[in-house]
């Protein structure tokens, strides 16, 4: 009897400090409650039922939760890290009418960044949806990386960027302005600093290129694309083991010594080649004095800006001790379309687009720098109609809306 009591006791005892280890090796979780709510102007649009996903920004895991009828997702049992949190709703043309007065489809949006969430702690957070009809012209594809080869010959003279007519009528490209933001840090190195200036009511370029015409010459159709590239030659052609691109059908390329030269300034000619086949870009704003031209940052957030406006109100850069470095001030209300391009998932501080205009951001590191890769950042097909022209995805949400391809694909999209 004295034995079976005391092997019962050693069993329990065994027991007890099992699970008291398990319950000390129990990692300690934390949770994020997020909220959704819609800005004033979709106020009534439910906000039951919707999906909302998050990032965790060290190891790229997404969990998506479905929000209950009182708007709010609870994300368990998460490891404590730090998240981007976001949320979008799809609205019909009828729904979408009632708020903008555009019968046209609309999808709104919400993002929260590096939200970060300590062990054992909940986190609560509010999401509030909001967004603006799309446009007609939207950027199909940006390629500001370049290509390595041997001797880094081409380096990213062959950068480009496209864009696209997403509507099913005639647009014209003319007087329409094309914008580089800044600042050129978009989080790739430990040291970069945000700009921290409001995207409320504008955006800052550090160069503004237009397209030329007057109105009507430079017409696009439905399901074609225009790539501007900032110099028109078959790149292909001299290297063809890297992956590069040929620009040599580009509708337009830059080229900015004529023009700086007017101003008492130095271009860069061994960046910088005009083809006089190819239409040149109207240079419009450079932010550097000499030397410069219009290449793209490698992290390269542009944004298509509506003809009309005469920008003169320029804005000092004011991370920069240095040297003084301005931008250009663009009214956000002026957007047709933007992308905002950082370095990798954790840049988000390095926004350069308000909400409105790109609820995310889209980049191409994954492991170290993506400089050289030839990779491009691409627009998603959304729908390939009957007729074979191609509906591009326009959600106002970088992070949703494109993808990283790799060598860049001028003019894959067009119906001919
Ligand atoms: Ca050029
Ligand atoms: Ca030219």
């Amino acid at each position: 009897m004295k034995k079976i009591n005391l092997s019962l006791i050693i069993t329990a005892l065994v027991t007890v400090i099992m699970i008291s280890a398990c319950e000390k090796k129990a990692p300690e979780l934390s949770v994020i409650e997020v909220t959704l709510a819609t800005s004033a102007a979709f106020n009534g649009v439910s906000v039951s039922n919707i999906p909302v996903e998050i990032t965790n920004t060290v190891d790229n895991t997404k969990k998506t939760v479905l929000t209950n009828p009182a708007g709010v997702a609870l994300f368990e049992d998460l490891a404590p890290s730090t998240y981007n949190i976001s949320a979008s709703k799809e609205l019909t043309a009828e729904v979408a009418f009632n708020y903008t007065g555009f019968s046209k489809a609309l999808t709104i949006n919400a993002n929260l960044q590096n939200i970060a969430v300590m062990p054992l702690q909940t986190s609560k957070q509010t999401l509030t949806l909001d967004g603006k009809a799309g446009g007609d012209l939207v950027i199909k594809e940006v390629y500001s990386l370049g290509a390595a080869n041997d001797g880094y010959a081409i380096m990213f003279k062959d950068q480009f960027f496209e864009i696209f007519n997403n509507s099913d009528e005639i647009q014209y490209l003319d007087k329409l302005y094309i914008a580089y933001l800044s600042p050129t840090k978009a989080g790739q190195g430990a040291n970069d600093v945000p700009l921290g200036l409001p995207l409320t009511s504008f955006v800052y370029a550090s160069k503004i290129l237009q397209f030329p015409g007057t109105g009507t010459q430079y017409p696009l159709e439905p399901g074609m694309g225009a790539v501007v590239a900032i110099n028109a030659i078959n790149y292909k052609e001299q290297k063809p083991l890297a992956l590069t691109v040929d620009n040599s059908k580009a509708q337009f390329d830059t080229y900015a010594i004529t023009w700086l030269q007017s101003l008492g300034r130095t271009g860069n000619s061994f960046f910088d080649v005009d083809n006089p086949n190819v239409p040149n870009m109207n240079c419009i704003y450079l932010n550097i004095q000499n030397n410069g031209f219009f290449n793209m940052d490698d992290y390269a957030s542009i944004a298509l800006v509506k003809s009309g406006p005469v920008f003169t109100e320029t804005i000092k850069d004011p991370t920069i001790t240095t040297s003084e470095v301005y931008y250009m001030k663009i009214p956000v209300s002026e957007i047709i379309d933007g992308v905002d391009i950082l370095a990798k998932s954790s840049s988000a501080a390095f926004k350069r687009l308000p909400t409105v205009i790109d609820a995310g951001f889209t980049y191409a590191q994954e492991n170290g720098s993506a400089n050289y890769t030839g990779k491009s950042l691409r627009r998603k097909v959304a729908k390939t109609l009957a007729s074979g022209r191609k509906v591009l995805q326009d959600s106002n949400n970088s992070s949703s809306d494109f993808e990283v391809v790799a060598p860049a694909t001028p003019h894959s999209y067009n119906i001919k």
